[in-house]
């Protein structure tokens, strides 16, 4: 029976990885140990974000120090873990988070030849109302050879060789692409595993949604302009579109990868490059959602074309299924 089978031949996210590089010869398991860390600090923000109420009510055990220190912040505390573990799996050289304005190498003892972009916790500003949060990542993996330097992060994101996220809403929910489509993962919180839950997930073609801060609409530019007006006030005779807005960018694309339609943050006359960074929010989902048939468009060029200069640099973003993207690019083609 097929149902059985699920029930008592797991399909975990490690079983899961094992089993896609035992297509490749050459592959030693480094990808399988980096994963399994990122993996375990996705499982501690989790359990964090899902006492945060609690903690602050009643204080958790372990959680004032003996100086009776402020508690730590979520976002601060969840980056510390992600260092961490990352620099403990001794596969990686460089780490680039939000959180920290500078990279950080790692000491040449505990060195790997993977380089990790992440925002330990994004979306902040929703925790204290409950809302859904999440943890976005991409990897690189540098130049055979050579001393590690911050070009091997400066690259564009079609380089990346991985890149996910984890949302922290309703279940906690991981979804990976290693460049081989893209797969979703459920944690199993009695078992403490990821669960394949969502296997190559594929986009809508086109899709009823579309996602964006209306209240910057003042400051936009003639295409997002255009565009918005067309969700709302269709003039060729398609259907108008709904309109769904978290403000947690993994909430945002998980929905949109999974239902189809758009999601915009684009430039306005306030923040010339948007609000969302290159590196760890821009390029990771718009990896994701080439891989699982959309498109990632910055209001000039394909998302995954860019090649950053600065590690905290912003870009525009238009990320979707394939022909809701394909309207905007055409609304700014004609605009040249
Ligand atoms: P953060 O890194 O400070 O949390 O900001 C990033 C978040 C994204 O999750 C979300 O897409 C965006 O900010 C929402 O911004 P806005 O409130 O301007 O609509
Ligand atoms: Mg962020």
């Amino acid at each position: 029976h097929a149902a059985d089978a699920h029930r008592t031949d797991l399909m975990t996210i490690t079983r899961f990885v094992l089993n896609e590089q035992s297509k490749y010869p050459e592959s030693r398991g480094d990808f399988t140990i980096l994963l399994s860390h990122i993996v375990l600090g996705c499982k501690f923000v989790c359990s964090a974000v899902n006492k945060a109420g609690l903690a602050k009510l009643i204080g958790l055990a372990g959680e004032t120090n003996v100086q009776g220190e402020e508690q730590k912040k979520l976002d601060v505390l969840s980056n510390e873990v992600f260092i961490k573990a990352l620099v403990s799996s001794g596969r990686t050289c460089i780490l680039v988070s939000e959180e920290d304005e500078e990279a950080t190498f790692v000491e040449p003892s505990k060195r790997g030849k993977y380089c990790v972009v992440f925002d330990p916790l994004d979306g902040s500003s929703n925790i204290d109302c409950g809302v859904s949060i999440g943890t976005i990542f991409g990897i690189y993996m540098i130049k055979d050879g050579g001393e590690p330097a911050l070009e091997d992060v400066l690259q564009p994101g079609k380089n990346m060789i991985a890149a996910g996220y984890c949302m922290y809403g309703s279940s906690c929910t991981f979804v990976l692409s290693a460049g081989r489509g893209v797969n979703g993962f459920t944690l199993d919180p009695s078992l403490g595993e990821f669960i394949l839950t969502h296997p190559d997930i594929k986009i809508p073609k086109k899709g009823k949604i579309y996602s964006v801060n209306e209240g910057n609409a003042k400051n936009w530019d003639g295409p997002t302009a255009k565009y918005v007006e067309k969700c709302k006030f269709p003039k060729d005779g398609s259907s108008v579109k709904s309109l769904r807005y978290i403000g947690s960018m993994v909430a945002d694309v998980h929905r949109t990868l999974l239902y189809g339609g758009i999601f915009l943050y684009p430039a306005d006359k306030k923040s010339p490059n948007g609000k969302l960074r290159v590196l760890y929010e821009v390029f990771p989902m718009s990896y994701l959602m080439e891989q699982a048939g959309g498109q990632a468009f910055t209001g000039k060029q394909r998302a995954l074309d860019l090649v950053p200069e600065k590690i905290h640099e912003r870009s525009p973003i238009f990320l979707g299924s394939y022909d809701d993207v394909e309207e905007i690019k055409a609304l700014y083609a004609a605009e040249e």
